[in-house]
């Protein structure tokens, strides 16, 4: 891996993802693309940004001539909520997008693509408590959809032509650098500026709505680590279950508590509930273990620490 372009860069996971890539492997052969949202300066002046359409194959295809790129870091999707509430965007830019990238792949013969998926690609017949690698996959939201065509498409382009593909099943991911936008677990990040900033918070979901979640530095590790992973130990590709933790809004709250004991959360369940309700409380990760040492380092104690320290900071200090 020498030349790396990371799609969706500006988003939440890409923006801590560039940032790590770049001090991996200097800074210079990591690419960041954003579509329409400006990069922080940070971004912008640590290495090279440019905008792309994943849409439109040119566009992609543009970058990757220009920087002789070997290997795709493909983050741009649209999450659950918005993609309830515009599916066919994000057919386009989950799928149709996606394809572009694989297409790409083969003609440019990259090294490898790392693509991330979700806890979403599971569905309301799937088994609930430690849902295993295989399993039921029938979601009920666009973005589910999307997700299990890439992970199949992934399988198929690798069997078929060899193109190096991987994924991970990513969980909600906590993070305190970019506010995640449009997902069904955002309220996990949410309740973290609001308990800091007015001590109180109104949280979309039903209090006992347990879900699976990760902190942003197990996030990133991983997948920089199934993508350093040697093929040789892979049994499956795109679609690693990953697992860190599993709460509920109310054991979230408990546990801000601890440390910001006047904070108060209430409960007003919207549309997001349902989509929490079709997802999996609890995610059974043995495969990544076995195959290539996954192993999550934050708990729900020490992540709510960590984030409340590090938003504290940034907030009082005016970013
Ligand atoms: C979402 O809530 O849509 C995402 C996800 C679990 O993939 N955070």
């Amino acid at each position: 891996m020498e030349r790396i372009l990371v799609t969706g860069a500006v988003g939440q996971i890409g923006s801590e993802l560039v940032e790590a890539l770049r001090k991996k492997y200097g800074n210079e052969n990591v690419v960041a693309a954003g579509h329409k949202t400006k990069p922080t300066e940070e971004m912008r002046t640590s290495g090279p940004f440019e905008f792309i359409d994943v849409t439109s194959r040119e566009s992609i295809e543009r970058v990757v001539k220009k920087y002789n790129i070997d290997t795709i870091y493909h983050l741009a999707a649209i999450l659950s909520a918005i993609g309830e509430e515009k599916p066919q965007l994000t057919f386009r830019v989950n799928i149709i997008g996606l394809y572009n990238i694989l297409e790409i792949g083969l003609k440019y013969k990259l090294e490898r693509i790392m693509v991330p998926s979700s806890i979403a690609v599971f569905g309301p017949q799937t088994p609930k408590e430690n849902t295993p690698n295989e399993t039921i996959l029938r979601p009920t939201t666009m973005y589910g959809v999307s997700k299990v065509a890439g992970e199949l498409l992934g399988d198929y382009y690798y069997r078929r032509f060899g193109l190096d593909f991987r994924g991970v099943r990513y969980p909600g991911i906590i993070s305190s650098k970019t506010l995640p936008g449009g997902g069904t677990t955002d309220y996990a990040v949410e309740i973290f500026y609001e308990a800091i900033k007015k001590k109180k918070y109104k949280c979309y979901l039903r209090k006992d709505s347990t879900l699976p979640m990760m902190y942003m530095p197990d996030a990133i590790r991983g997948i920089i680590e199934l993508a350093e992973a040697d093929i040789k130990n892979l049994k499956h590709h795109s679609d690693y279950n990953l697992a860190a933790m599993s709460f509920s809004p109310e054991e979230l709250t408990k546990e801000i508590q601890r440390i910001i004991p006047e904070f108060k959360c209430e409960y007003k369940p919207d549309s997001r509930q349902e989509i929490a309700d079709s997802w999996p409380k609890s995610i059974d990760d043995s495969a990544a273990r076995e195959e290539w040492g996954w192993k999550p380092e934050y708990n729900l104690q020490s992540m709510t620490k960590d984030m409340i320290q590090k938003l504290r900071e940034k907030i009082f200090k005016g970013f």
